[in-house]
């Protein structure tokens, strides 16, 4: 039998560690390289964190699994629905690494054979420890973070990347329109682990992405939910943590509304 208490408070102090690792880097210049495109960037850092993820869950926990965004880690052959996973993003928002400084954040998680069970969302600049052990609440720090109350369109914050705004290959950009100007505002932060944090705790109402990878939300699908919050795919559906998806988070009952006008 798993102890995820102890999964739980180990992972918490890894994650804060790194944090004050990625704090310190940023008294000295980063070094940026890139991977698909001129705005799909990559440090040092991103694959140095997530090295130092797996060296400890491979000392405590040799026989968990380890899905992170910069596969560092040797070919695994798994299955997910089967295996202990810890699915990580170093750096999730590595352009405002960069750029900004600061709104970008280290977002770890366990799940148990396919169940979500931890998320751990840390953001080092502000010293935000956003997390949740399925069941036992969802914490900001130390302060426990109230579920969510449902709210309409009209008084809701969304974020979205402001890519689909435009011409793109994922979704008539026309059909964003009335969100844009329905909504009370849009928001985008630029690190998809934020943006999910944000709605816990209410600085932001709803989420829309078009291609997000399991390590970019799987620990902000356990916090939301765990307050109440929806995650889901655009179209309502499960989002499958083995592939990209299109993606939807929000307070309970705005999901349908936005989805009502993506139809
Ligand atoms: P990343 O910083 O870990 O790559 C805004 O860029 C958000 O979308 C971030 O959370 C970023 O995560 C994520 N994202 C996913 N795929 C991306 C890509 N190909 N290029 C840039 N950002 C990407
Ligand atoms: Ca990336
Ligand atoms: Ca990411
Ligand atoms: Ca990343």
């Amino acid at each position: 039998m798993l102890n995820y208490e102890m999964i739980f408070e180990n992972a918490k102090n890894w994650t804060k560690e790194a944090g004050e690792n990625l704090r310190e880097s940023l008294k000295q210049a980063i070094e940026v390289e890139f991977k698909t495109s001129a705005s799909d960037l990559v440090t040092k850092k991103d694959r140095e964190i997530e090295q130092l993820f797996a060296q400890k869950i491979n000392e405590i926990y040799p026989s968990h699994m380890i899905l992170g965004e910069e596969g560092t880690v040797a070919s695994q052959d798994y299955v997910f629905a089967e295996s202990e996973v810890w699915v990580i993003d170093p750096i999730d928002g590595t352009t405002n690494f960069v750029n900004q400084k600061m709104n970008f954040a280290i977002s770890v998680a366990f799940y148990d054979k396919g169940q979500p069970v931890i998320g751990i969302i840390y953001d080092p600049i502000k010293d935000e420890l956003f997390s949740a052990l399925k069941g036992h609440g969802a914490y900001l720090n130390d302060e426990r973070i109230e579920s969510l109350k449902a709210c309409k369109l009209q008084e809701a914050l969304i974020s979205v990347n402001s890519l689909w705004t435009i011409p793109n290959e994922k979704i008539e950009e026309k059909k964003l329109f009335p969100i844009v100007e329905n909504a009370r505002g849009i928001r985008y932060i630029g690190s998809a682990a934020l943006e999910i944090a944000w709605i816990a705790v209410g600085r932001l109402d709803a989420y829309i992405d078009f291609r997000l990878s399991p390590w970019d939300i799987g620990a902000g699908i356990v916090i939301l939910r765990e307050l109440g919050g929806e995650a889901t795919t655009l179209e309502g559906h499960e989002i499958d943590m083995t592939n990209t998806s299109t993606t939807l988070f929000s307070r309970p009952g705005l999901s349908a509304e936005i989805r009502s006008y993506l139809a």
